[in-house]
């Protein structure tokens, strides 16, 4: 029997054990009892290099993902110094919250990897997690890293508000479109612009690819300045071609962050999330007030005009 203790499982994970790091991944979905302690466990390990991979459904994430596996462990076994010979894949979809493995399961195109001791896949879903995707899929990650797990690819399905958010949560952030992309993302191209790293334009064995790119491009020009100008590369994951183009590209905005670079945006990161932890502390506490009387009580006096919702909200805030 395998314990239930988080630092035993982190042991046990560090040691190998698939079961250890599943149940790991599990407390951080589900919010229990085991949470916390999983993630000051977690938070004390060195975070792992995330590339996340996002765009709308069947653009073809999964397959460049499963390409970017077989050269990661190539390059892993041909470069002892980077050691990338172990690598994590997380699968998020966040429209489907509930579903969680089952549905994404299927629509894994990494089959050939799924077996591989050297590859861990794992689709994530929030059972209970107050915060949502957006702090389980950090926490997830440090827990893949604690488990020394040096590289992460997180594929995001979608390209809304949420989607990018998680994308974001990446060191090194991939938008994967396909020729005529614009009407696909025309709902949210600003926010894409703003953390795309790498644009791909897979499926570049259909036509529109020369528009798509010029149309890339402008979009570029117009943006604002930044010290690191996305790269835009075609692919064409199916047959394997521009995938090399596309891995020394991630390779390329990893070096170019480097270590100080990596640290400011990392910061930046860690900022976001104690920021989500504040929220969410905060909004439990409402909940469990909300099963007293004194959030009934400011109910009643809002709905006769005695208070308003943000006097009402500090009360309940500041008064325990
Ligand atoms: N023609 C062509 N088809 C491709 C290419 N890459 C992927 N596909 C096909 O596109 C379909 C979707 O590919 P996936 O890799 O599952 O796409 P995805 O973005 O992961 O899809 P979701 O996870 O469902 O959002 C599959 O049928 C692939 O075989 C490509 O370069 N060219
Ligand atoms: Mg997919």
């Amino acid at each position: 029997m395998i314990s239930r203790e988080p630092s035993d499982l982190l042991v046990a994970a560090r040691e190998g054990s698939r079961t250890a790091l599943a149940r790991l991944l599990t407390y951080v979905e589900s919010g229990g009892a085991h949470h916390r302690d999983t993630v000051t466990l977690a938070y004390g390990a060195p975070a792992p290099y995330v590339v996340g991979l996002t765009g709308p459904p069947g653009s073809g994430k999964s397959t460049l993902t499963d390409r970017l596996i077989t050269l990661a462990l190539e390059r892993g076994r041909v470069d002892d110094a980077e050691s990338f010979d172990q690598i994590a894949v997380l699968c998020v979809d966040p429209s489907s919250p509930f579903t969680g493995g089952a549905i994404l399961g299927d629509r894994i195109r990494m089959q050939d990897h799924a077996t591989n001791e050297h590859v861990f896949i794992r689709s994530m879903a929030t059972r209970g997690h107050l915060g949502g995707l957006s702090l389980a899929v950090p926490e997830a990650l440090r827990v893949l890293g604690a488990v020394l797990f040096p590289v992460v690819l997180v594929e995001t399905v979608g390209v809304g508000q949420m989607e990018v958010e998680i994308a974001s949560e990446a060191d090194t952030t991939v938008v994967v479109t396909n020729p005529g992309w614009g009407d696909s993302m025309q709902a949210n191209k600003a926010g894409l612009l703003e953390v795309a790293d790498i644009f791909v334009i897979n499926k570049a064995d259909r036509p529109g690819v020369r528009e798509t790119r010029r149309d890339l491009e402008q979009m570029l020009d117009l943006g604002a300045a930044r010290s690191w100008r996305p790269l835009i590369v075609e692919t064409s994951a199916a047959n394997n071609d521009g995938t090399e183009a596309l891995f020394e590209a991630i390779d390329a905005h990893r070096h170019f962050l480097g270590r100080e670079n990596l640290f400011a945006a990392r910061r930046r990161r860690t900022q976001g999330e104690l920021d989500k932890v504040v929220a969410t502390m905060l909004r439990s506490r409402v909940i469990d007030l909300a099963r007293g009387s004194a959030y009934e009580r400011e109910i009643e006096a809002v709905l006769e005009g005695r208070t308003d919702p943000y006097m009402a909200a500090e009360r309940l805030l500041l008064e325990p």
